[in-house]
């Protein structure tokens, strides 16, 4: 047990958002009894995902990723409860949602497109600096 409530930066990305899959991550978030601290559907500016995916720059996958996370509306959360970091992560999957547990978000609703980067419908912080870091950029009022 952590004596604070740890807190994790949750995005549904713009694949998600644009099937209809920002209730059922909500939902999950919810049903795990994780509390939602804060939540907005935004468009994604280049300098805030710059920011956001800053470690992947260079990469091959980052160009192909700040198109697609610019490419519609994201929805963009705060949820807070012990552990949640890591409880997340768990129940988002494996990156590659081919290889995404069964159970886990991208391993019952992900699937491999073909495409450059991986459409994979959620982002979650994966430590407390990331997402001390994270929350600052899509809410720097929290
Ligand atoms: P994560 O979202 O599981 O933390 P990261 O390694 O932080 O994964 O990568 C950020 C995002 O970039 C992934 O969610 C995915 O959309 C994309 N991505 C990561 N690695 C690859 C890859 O090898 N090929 C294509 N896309 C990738
Ligand atoms: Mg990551």
């Amino acid at each position: 047990m952590t004596a604070q409530t740890e807190r994790s930066l949750v995005i549904v990305k713009p694949d998600g958002y644009r099937r209809g899959l920002t209730g059922e991550v909500l939902r999950r978030i919810e049903a795990k009894g994780y509390t939602l601290a804060a939540l907005q559907v935004t468009e994604a500016t280049r300098e805030q995902l710059a920011e956001h995916y800053a470690e992947h720059e260079g990469k091959p996958f980052y160009e192909p990723l700040v198109e697609f996370m610019s490419s519609g509306p994201v929805v963009v959360a705060v949820i807070e409860g012990n552990d949640c970091i890591k409880g997340f992560r768990s129940l988002a999957g494996a990156t590659n949602p081919t290889e995404a547990a069964p159970g886990s978000i991208r391993g019952d609703l992900g699937r491999d497109w073909g495409l450059k980067v991986q459409q994979n419908i959620v982002h979650g912080s994966d430590s407390t600096e990331s997402a001390e870091r994270e929350i600052g950029i899509w809410f720097p009022n929290l």
